[in-house]
């Protein structure tokens, strides 16, 4: 049966009485979005509070070699005043943050009204401001998921700080990169970092990073477990510092187009890549999505699962539910621990309403049966979401029948780093669902399907190709830190005129869009992005390889696996020890989630007479589809095929 045969979901009788927006609703609007993109958003711009209201809406350009976005930028506002301060006045004994902790039979959670928040916010911005940070300066944010992550977030943008989080997966080496690609003049960390009952020493981690950083950069430290750090010239203690910080302290006045934040993400070659997106259009477009795509109203309880080491936690657990006044979640654990009841427990416990996570663990908890989820009172669910990567209708059935009970709409959102917020999504009371599909854009969004060769646009349905937006949208990146002529080459030098997703996509009879996954080479290991090169140059920075090629693989749980292909040194013996050697020492150059799934020692890689890799034929083999391998006549030494297929590890 092809995919658009299959079960279709009209919204519930609940879900469209309740929604913001119906079909005919959804059309009207999207239709406004897109002929007239000045009334639209100069409209929806009001939903934030602006210091000095903007007069001018969109200035965008996507025209090559002049790639130049605005919004609203003669607007001035603060966005810790948005997500803030406004709420205080309506709503400040109202719930704004309600801590989960990694272990919660040890620990309590924490619920912090608004008006507590400000607080919070206001000494650590004091905090920072005695650092010496000002207005421009960058923050690099290396936490464990505690309520002081976000206080420091929205603490930079009180002071009009430009913060940078670093996922505390990540390695020394890794941290040390994006210290110094930004330019930061504080770290704030903690000292260890408790994550399915193990613990992350972060605060030696980001001593170990900032051997490699200029002594200037100060260190703030957060205090989490108590445990053992040591202490250097350039650490602070946040909790010493508190307790003397102002509780008031001033929203600085910032311009649209002023940067908010910086994000490191993967792209297809060389070093991560700083994501800018700036005050005005982000928050709009964050606030905006959350309240549509999550039918979120008045009350309810949002639980957005991510890490704010990731995008979706900075637009869904931050950004997007505090300025829109929501009661938002943090989860510091992870989705089976104690035990794979644990996100229906705390569904349970604080009566979570909107409830958005990854596919990945929704595999991992369909693994262990339905009695987890069965055994928890849900009844207070509405809705349902999935981000990261394609969600397979298998997992789409059980996360609707299972989790929902049939009684809640799932929105499949489709967005990037990139992207600020959802680009395709369903909306739940407007949209007939079909699983496995992101399906439709969000308002603002002008999405094509181009064919990847002309680069020119595919019309009609039943077509496929590679997803590019057409035009501009708030919630956009501005550039790369540092690097606008990489911005410009890597999103609009494939195809002139268009934003390139680096997706492919396929567009269905209905006219339903399917995102079918990366077409460069960007693996999407647990809904995290990874480069292979990335992993690539880690691997051959090791004395013992000569050469590594890295591909993606389908894999059960994390939707794709690592497989790396190894070339060692002459001399050098493949042997098991070398191969955990060389497993341990990605973690250490990137993270854990860089490591190898399976690693092939590869006497020689299936290069073109040009030498270049072909990477085509690895990835055959590393899906155990080797009878397809297709021409490879081409190659300077065909036999090296023979012997990988021969020694293939995926035999799956
Ligand atoms: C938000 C986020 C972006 C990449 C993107 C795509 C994949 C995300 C998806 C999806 C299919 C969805 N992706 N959501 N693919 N359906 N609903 O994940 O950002 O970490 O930058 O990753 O993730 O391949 O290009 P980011």
């Amino acid at each position: 049966m092809s995919a658009t045969k299959s079960k279709t979901y009209p919204p519930t009788a609940a879900a469209a009485k309740r929604a913001h927006v119906d079909a005919a609703g959804y059309d009207k609007m999207y239709a406004h979005s897109i002929n007239d993109p000045d009334g639209f958003w100069g409209e929806h711009g009001k939903r934030i509070d602006w210091i000095k209201p903007f007069t001018t809406v969109k200035n965008t350009s996507f025209e090559p070699g002049n790639i130049d976005i605005k919004w609203f930028e003669d607007g001035t506002l603060n966005v810790s005043a948005n997500c803030v301060d406004r709420h205080v006045e309506t709503r400040g004994d109202q719930v704004a943050i309600i801590w989960e902790p990694d272990d919660p039979n040890t620990t309590e959670s924490l619920h912090i009204t608004y008006r507590e928040l400000q607080t919070h916010v206001c000494k650590m911005a004091n905090v920072l401001q005695t650092l010496g940070v000002t207005k421009g300066d960058r923050v690099v944010i290396y936490m464990p998921m505690v309520p002081e992550a976000a206080y420091a977030m929205l603490a930079c943008t009180r002071i009009g700080a430009v913060h940078s989080i670093v996922f505390a997966g990540f390695s020394p080496d890794a941290l040390g990169a994006r210290i110094n690609g930004c330019d930061a003049k504080v770290v704030i960390t903690a000292d260890h970092a408790p994550r399915g009952g193990k613990a992350t020493p972060l605060k030696s981690n980001a001593d170990a990073a900032l051997l490699r950083c200029k002594d200037s950069v100060k260190c703030l430290v957060v205090k989490r477990t108590g445990g053992q750090t040591t202490w250097t010239d350039r650490d602070y203690s946040y909790n010493d510092m508190v307790l003397e910080a102002d509780d008031y302290q001033q929203p600085v006045e910032m311009a649209a187009e002023d940067p908010l934040f910086i994000l490191y993400t993967s792209g297809s070659t060389g070093q991560p890549k700083g994501v800018v997106h700036t005050t005005g259009g982000y928050l709009v477009y964050a606030a905006m999505t959350h309240e549509y795509t999550f039918d979120y109203h008045e009350g309810d309880v949002f639980w957005c699962t991510a890490d704010v080491g990731w995008v979706t936690g900075h637009s869904y657990i931050v950004y997007g539910p505090l300025a829109n006044g929501a009661t938002t979640i943090m989860f510091e654990g992870v989705p089976t621990y104690p035990d794979p009841g644990r996100f229906w427990d705390v569904c349970a416990k604080h009566k979570v309403n909107q409830f958005y996570t990854a596919p990945t663990a929704i595999r991992a908890l369909m693994a262990h049966g339905n009695d987890w989820v069965e055994k928890h009172d849900l009844s207070d669910l509405k809705l349902l979401g999935s981000v990261g990567e394609p969600i397979n209708p298998e997992a789409w059935n059980w996360y609707y029948n299972v989790v929902g009970k049939g009684n809640c709409p799932i929105v499949d959102t489709f967005w990037q780093t990139e992207t600020g917020g959802h680009m395709l999504t369903p909306l739940p009371g407007a949209t007939t669902l079909k699983p496995g599909a992101a399906q439709v854009p969000f308002f603002g969004v002008l999405p094509v399907v181009l064919d990847p060769q002309s680069g020119e646009e595919v019309h009609g349905n039943d077509v496929s190709g590679v997803l590019c937006i057409k035009d501009s949208w708030p919630g956009q990146m501005r550039t790369i830190w540092g690097d606008h002529e990489r911005f410009e080459t890597t999103y609009f030098g494939d195809y002139a005129g268009y934003y390139f997703s680096g997706d492919g996509c396929k567009r269905d009879a209905d006219g339903d869009l399917w995102v079918t996954g990366r077409v460069d080479d960007v693996i999407n290991v647990s809904g995290h992005r990874m480069g292979t090169a990335e992993v690539e140059s880690a691997l051959v920075a090791h004395v013992a390889v000569a050469e590594a090629a890295v591909v993606g693989y389908p894999h059960d749980i994390k939707g794709q696996g690592i497989y790396a292909y190894v070339t060692l040194m002459n001399g050098i013996d493949p042997t098991d020890e070398l191969r955990a050697e060389l497993n341990k020492w990605v973690r250490s150059e990137i993270g854990p989630i860089a490591k190898p799934d399976l690693l092939q020692w590869a006497p020689g890689l299936p290069k073109t007479r040009s030498g270049k890799i072909m990477r085509r034929i690895l990835r055959k083999i590393a899906e155990n589809d080797f009878d397809t391998l297709g021409d490879t006549s081409t190659l300077a030494d065909p036999s090296v095929v023979e012997d990988l297929v021969e020694n293939r590890m995926n035999r799956s």
